[in-house]
């Protein structure tokens, strides 16, 4: 593997000092950015800019141009291994993802399994491209959703406030649900193994809704199936850090830096100092800004920030994040104010990580490349 210009949010992940505290935020490609609105306009759907290599490696790449981001993470959904289930992924225009073959009975269930990895070609080609346009400036995230987060959409059909269609199912059938678990278990693993193998230099479970489930379900039908996830990726690319991030998990902070993983999400429910006295120096944290905070204003941004990273202490092992995914009404200035201020106020890197369309499709190597 060649050395990245700027592999600070690696190091992080291992728990290894750092020159400041990396950031990268969930959602940083998407409706908040003007010229995400013009691409996805151009692709014509959400899955059409998601299957197009060549347009999610352009959006990927917008928040980057932006601002001073220490990753890149892939322009993709967590729902492109049910369609390839052959679910029937539609995402209608302003609504949510629906699917048009949902799991609803046990001839559903009986009848699902692994998709071909052929059918998500797409998003190996979009890691590929992207990977090839960072030209070695930034560590890229890979992602998927958890097994359970598949679920709830694979069973509901939809987004739901609460999922009941599938908290009903775990109560009257869990075998059936841990059939579909062990489904997606299994593609989970093999789609993010195959992330690593086209250049994903860390991967991300996104377990959104984990955090509806009962104390102990939380073991049984999320977390365990998140274990057997990063024990099977561990076994194929084993330096490779992954990062859980369960919505709503913060009274399991234990179990979760138990399953295995390099880094604990947390969100914005959970206090940071809190969360590192209980998991201790064994695994990074990821979080925790609240979203909504950034739609007030750069000074109280800058204040919310600072609590977080005087809170987290002046430990390795702190990635800056929001703790959800940035909402589409964001102001794009307040975006810039916040990595703004976690770099000044943790040391600001001594290269400018932002790149431009032009360097990156003309290849050039980037500004001190020579240091490495
Ligand atoms: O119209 C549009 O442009 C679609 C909006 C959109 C975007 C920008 C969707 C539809 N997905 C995405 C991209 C996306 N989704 C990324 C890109 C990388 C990034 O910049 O972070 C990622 C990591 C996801 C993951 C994802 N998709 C999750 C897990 C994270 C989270 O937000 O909790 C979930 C639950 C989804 C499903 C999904 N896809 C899109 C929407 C609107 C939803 C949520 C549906 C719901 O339950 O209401």
């Amino acid at each position: 593997m060649t050395a990245l210009l700027n592999d600070t949010l690696l190091r992080a992940l291992r728990r290894e000092p750092t020159t400041h505290t990396p950031i990268w935020l969930m959602r940083q490609a998407g409706r908040y950015l003007p010229e995400y609105n013009v691409v996805r306009q151009r692709a014509g759907s959400f899955m059409k800019l998601c299957q197009t290599p060549e347009l999610a490696t352009e959006v990927t790449l917008q928040p980057l141009e932006r601002f001073r981001l220490d990753a890149a993470i892939l322009f993709s959904d967590i729902l492109t291994i049910p369609d390839a289930m052959g679910l029937g992924l539609e995402f209608a225009d302003g609504e949510g993802p629906r699917f048009s073959r949902p799991l609803r009975d046990e001839t559903d269930v009986a009848r699902l399994t692994v998709p071909d990895m052929a059918k998500l070609r797409y998003v190996f080609d979009a890691v590929s491209s992207i990977k090839r346009a960072l030209v070695g400036r930034l560590p890229l995230l890979g992602f998927a959703g958890s097994p359970f987060t598949l679920a709830c959409y694979m069973i509901e059909g939809a987004g739901s406030a609460d999922f009941s269609r599938v908290r009903r199912m775990l109560y009257a059938r869990p075998d059936l649900l841990h059939r579909i678990l062990d489904v997606n278990t299994e593609s989970v693993a093999e789609y993010l193994s195959q992330q690593i193998a086209h250049g994903a230099d860390a991967v991300m479970l996104f377990d959104t809704w984990g955090g509806l489930l009962a104390h102990e379900a939380y073991e049984q039908f999320s977390a365990s199936c998140m274990r057997s996830v990063v024990e099977r990726v561990r076994a194929m690319h084993a330096s490779v850090p992954v990062i859980v991030f369960t919505k709503g998990g913060g009274q399991w902070l234990e179990r979760i830096a138990d399953i295995g993983c390099d880094a604990v999400g947390i969100d914005w429910t959970t206090d940071i100092g809190a969360a590192r006295r209980r998991i201790g120096a064994r695994v990074a944290i990821q979080g925790n800004l609240d979203p909504i905070a950034l739609l007030s204003t750069p000074k109280v941004i800058e204040s919310q920030a600072r609590a977080i990273l005087a809170a987290a202490g002046n430990e390795p092992g702190h990635v800056f994040n929001l703790g959800h995914g940035i909402v589409p009404s964001t102001p794009v200035e307040n975006v810039e104010a916040l990595v703004e201020c976690v770099h000044q106020a943790t040391g600001r890197p001594d290269f400018d990580a932002r790149a431009t369309y032009r360097e990156m499709a003309e290849n050039r190597a980037p500004r001190g490349s020579s240091r490495s």
